[in-house]
Order: C-alpha cells, then sequence, then structure tokens
C-alpha cells in the first residue's frame, strides 16, 4: 500500500499553492530537497480559463480548475518547457512532483464562449482541442448539484455539475482513455504522484479502471502515488463516505483539520460539553476518533479551500493568532498518524473567494517564491506566505523521518493546553499553547545525552546553533515560556 511506505519512511510534502514552475524547481533544488521534503503538490498543469464566464475575475486561483485542454503550453504557471524543468530539477533535488489532477469535469459553460491562455474558445460541453464533444458529458438533467444531493444522493453528487462545471462522463471509454494520456504523458515527463481533484464526484469504479491503467514511475516498477480529494467531514451522514476510496489509493483526511481547529482554537463541542484543548489529542488517530486508517490518510492543518470563502470552518491558518499556526503544524508533524501536507499559502484578506476584487497571485516573481512581495495593491510587503519554510517547521519534517514508524509515548499533560510526548526513544516534544510557562521536568525516554532542540536552531554538521537539552536519567527540564512554544530533540540530531 502506497501511503503505508510514505510512512513508514515518515515522509512529508509541501503544497506550493499557485506558484509558477521556475519558482517550484529553484525551490526543490534550494530547499525542499535539502530540508528533507518528500513532494512537492503543483498547481494543476492544464490549459485552463483565462477567465470566469461571468468575467469578474481575469487571474483567480480558481481559474485553474476549469481545464480547456490537457495541452500544458501556455498556463499561468508557466510554458511546458519550464514544466518539464521543474520537474527534472525536483527530480534531481529527490524531491517528487504531485500533480493535481482535474479529470471530474471542465470549464463551467455559463451559456457563453469561454476563453483561455492559449486563445481557445469552448462553448458548452464543447473542447475541441481534446476533443470532447457533447457525448463525452454527462447529463444528470438538472443544472448542478443541489445542496441537499450532498446528504441523499450519491449517484446526482457524481453525475451532476459540480458548481456548474462540464461534467466529464468517467464512466465512458473515451473519457477514460483521454484521461489516461493525459496523466501517463505526465508521467513520463517523471511526475510521480497525483492529487485526484473532486474524486467524491465521480464513480470509485471510474478512478479505479483509470489508475489500474496509469504507468508506473518512469524507469521503476513503482506505482505513481495517488491521493484522493473526499470531503467527508461528517462519517455516516452523507450520500458519499471516503472509505469507498480507500481501496484505490489515499484519501484527504478533512476532520484531521478539522479536529485540529477545534482543539488548538479552544472552540466549543458541544459533544463535549467544553471547548476543545490540546489535552484531548492523546487518543487522536486512534478508532474511537472514526477517520480513516492512518496508512491512507493524507492530513493537513489547513488546505487551499477551507483557508478561504464559505469553506472555511474553523481549520487553523497563517490568518490566526501569532504563532497557532506554526504551533499546529509542529504538532501535526510530531505525531504518528497520516501523511502530512505542510500547505504553503499566499496572504489575503477575509472572504476572498466570493468577493468581486480578489487579489491579483504573482506568476514571475523575481527573486523565488518566498522572497519576493507582490501586488502593488498589497502595500509591496506581502506574498507568499511560505510556511514551509518556518524554520521550526522545516526541521520537524527531519523529526518526523527520525520517529518514523514509532508510537506515541511517554504522554504528559497539564489536562489542559499544554502536552508533550515521545516517539518510543526515536523524539521528543513538549508544547506550550498556554499563556503561561511550561516548567516541568519530564520523562521523554530518549537515551541519555545532550540533544539539539531543533525548534530554537539548526543542527548542522554536529553543531546545534540553538538551544542544548540534556537527557538524563530518561529527562529532561521543559521550560518554556511563552504561548505556542515548543521544544524537539530527535535521535538524528544528537550533540
Ligand atoms: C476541488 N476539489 O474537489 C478544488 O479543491 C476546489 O478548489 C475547486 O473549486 C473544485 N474542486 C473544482 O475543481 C474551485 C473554487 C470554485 C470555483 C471552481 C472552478 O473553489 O469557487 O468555481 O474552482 O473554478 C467557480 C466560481 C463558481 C462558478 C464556477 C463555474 O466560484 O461560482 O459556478 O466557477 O463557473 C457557477
Ligand atoms: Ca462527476
Amino acid at each position: 500500500c502506497l501511503n503505508a511506505n510514505a510512512q513508514s519512511n515518515g515522509d512529508t510534502f509541501v503544497h506550493l499553492f499557485e506558484w509558477n514552475w521556475t519558482d517550484i524547481g529553484r525551490e526543490c533544488t534550494e530547499y525542499l530537497g535539502p530540508k528533507g521534503y518528500k513532494a512537492v503538490q503543483v498547481p494543476p498543469p492544464q490549459e485552463h480559463v483565462s477567465k470566469d464566464y461571468n468575467a469578474v475575475d481575469e487571474d483567480a486561483w480558481w481559474l485553474r480548475y476549469q481545464p480547456m485542454s490537457y495541452s500544458l503550453g501556455n498556463t499561468r504557471s508557466g510554458t511546458e518547457q519550464q514544466f518539464r524543468d521543474m520537474v527534472t530539477a525536483c527530480n534531481q533535488a529527490g524531491v517528487d512532483v504531485y500533480v493535481d489532477a482535474v479529470i471530474n469535469h471542465m470549464a463551467g459553460d455559463g451559456g457563453n464562449g469561454i476563453a483561455s491562455s492559449m486563445g481557445r474558445f469552448a462553448t458548452q460541453n464543447n473542447y475541441p482541442a481534446i476533443p470532447y464533444t457533447n457525448s463525452d458529458f454527462n447529463n444528470c438533467g438538472k443544472p448542478e448539484i443541489s445542496g441537499s444531493d450532498y446528504s441523499n444522493n450519491a449517484y446526482n453528487v457524481r453525475h451532476c455539475d459540480l458548481v456548474g462545471l462540464d461534467d466529464l462522463r468517467t464512466g465512458s471509454e473515451n473519457v477514460r482513455s483521454r484521461i489516461v494520456d493525459f496523466l501517463n504523458g505526465l508521467t513520463a515527463m517523471g511526475v510521480k504522484g497525483y492529487r485526484i481533484d473532486a474524486a467524491k464526484h465521480m464513480e470509485p469504479a471510474d478512478i479505479q479502471n483509470i489508475v489500474s491503467r496509469l504507468n508506473p514511475i518512469t524507469g521503476t516498477t513503482t506505482p505513481v502515488y495517488i491521493f484522493q480529494e473526499v470531503i467527508d467531514k461528517n462519517p455516516g451522514q452523507e450520500a458519499i463516505a471516503a472509505t469507498e476510496y480507500i481501496g484505490i489509493g489515499d484519501v484527504t483526511e478533512f476532520q484531521w483539520a478539522e479536529n485540529l481547529g477545534k482543539k488548538f482554537q479552544g472552540l466549543y463541542e458541544p459533544s463535549f460539553g467544553q471547548n476543545g484543548k490540546l489535552s484531548d489529542l492523546q487518543t487522536i488517530g486512534t478508532p474511537a476518533w472514526g477517520m480513516l486508517p492512518s496508512d491512507k490518510a493524507v492530513i493537513f492543518v489547513s488546505n487551499h479551500d477551507d483557508q478561504r470563502g464559505d469553506g472555511r470552518f474553523g481549520v487553523v491558518d497563517f490568518n490566526d493568532e501569532a504563532g497557532l499556526n506554526y504551533i499546529a503544524e509542529v504538532y501535526q508533524l510530531a505525531q504518528p498518524y497520516g501523511y502530512p501536507k505542510v500547505m504553503s499559502s499566499y496572504y489575503f484578506y477575509g472572504n476572498e473567494d466570493r468577493s468581486v476584487s480578489r487579489p491579483n497571485v504573482p506568476t514571475n516573481s523575481p527573486t523565488g517564491g518566498c522572497d519576493a512581495p507582490y501586488g502593488p495593491n498589497r502595500g509591496g510587503t506581502e506574498g507568499w506566505v511560505c510556511e514551509h519554510r518556518w524554520a521550526g517547521i522545516a526541521n520537524m519534517v527531519a523529526f518526523r523521518k527520525a520517529t518514523a514508524n514509532q508510537p506515541q509515548t511517554h504522554w504528559w499533560d497539564n489536562g489542559g493546553n499544554q502536552i508533550a510526548f515521545g516517539r518510543n526513544g526515536h523524539g521528543f516534544i513538549a508544547i506550550n499553547h498556554e499563556s503561561f510557562a511550561l516548567n516541568q521536568q519530564l520523562t521523554t525516554g530518549m537515551p541519555d545525552g545532550d540533544y539539539c532542540d531543533i525548534l530554537s536552531g539548526e543542527f548542522v554538521n554536529g553543531n546545534c546553533t540553538g538551544n542544548t537539552v540534556t537527557v538524563s536519567g530518561g529527562q529532561i527540564n521543559v521550560n518554556l515560556t511563552t504561548r505556542n512554544s515548543a521544544l524537539a530533540i530527535h535521535k538524528d540530531a544528537k550533540l
């Protein structure tokens, strides 16, 4: 099983949301490879509409989710050659590329012709460059999926248009073979994995058929990595369950982000009769929590959808209280459940999704993603959030590798928002999310010796630029004075 593989290696991947190909390639070489990130999820690479049919937004991120063809010719992330160069650079840096595969649908029809970045026009259910014609699309008898379908009509969720996007007949051989050719073409370029966008909106059997025809990673017999986007926040209460997809590949576990949100934001939880707190997390991931099996679950603190707009449901992201996104991400990488994806965002305010004046996204930052402020209307001081480069988060990638396959042990909490736990002698972490100090002597399970606290500095060539933590008799003294601070030690950063 593929994620079992990622999990047993203690892997972490990153979503570089809306970055361009050249910057992603450079980031693989300069940062992701050296820090040990396993892979990068890149934007949908295919030709897309250049504006929505109602023409309020020319440059919105979500236009990428409205395919016009499977050509890589000229998208907002760059040219086909730039895409190929990125894949080569990332592979050379030891970083796999996961493509966001939009295969459930094409563009929104709206009744009018829509321009693409390549100057093509499509009208409803007609994409001549592939070609797809009317018979390649589902017709469920109504314009789009309605709200109630999600609770009681699986057929409509899978066969009607998702927000008016022309819904592909993925049950047909013609559509399946076009999709298979598209994805195998990317694999031939060196792509090693796929996020199946809107998987919930396709029959599992259709995805299974397509996935079964995908070529292995070029030059190997290893299957490409597959994870499917299935939003199932209320297992058992929706017409479609995330578990219907776990036989095909991994699946996004949206409950994880929601659970973390409740605990880290201290939101009131009616079923508990109290506010969420970190000490509740001791058993997260066990069957009682009702989440997917660990070796099937892709987890994240937030993703590009639930950060914004009316999809937002209390998850933690960079817009929250100072240090909250950092500490939640550090926790996510320290604990054993799932295959974690680090969200790397760009700044926006408020309800970006539904506002008319959403900021443009830079497509050609001169100095690489993280250094470049963008947009004159953003004051020139804001740009890419680059959560994946926040030192503590990036150093936890090595912690996760060092603690692969090790259970959570040596749990301690204060009954509230201070927690600590080990990973069976391979690592130990303490987290303070209270407004008062964490001052404790704690049992770690770590062999005695001096370790580098990788959350206060770097461990380079056997030296530590941060605090040294001494384990004596298996114990350490923890003194974390500020809210949203943590210390972490692991076996590969021992002095
Ligand atoms: C996804 N996963 O299943 C993506 O994670 C999500 O970001 C995509 O929606 C969605 N599925 C379709 O691939 C985004 C965005 C939508 C946007 C669509 C298409 O969240 O708001 O819909 O991409 O661009 C937009 C308009 C919507 C309109 C539709 C069709 O917001 O009002 O519907 O285009 O023109 C009439
Ligand atoms: Ca569908």
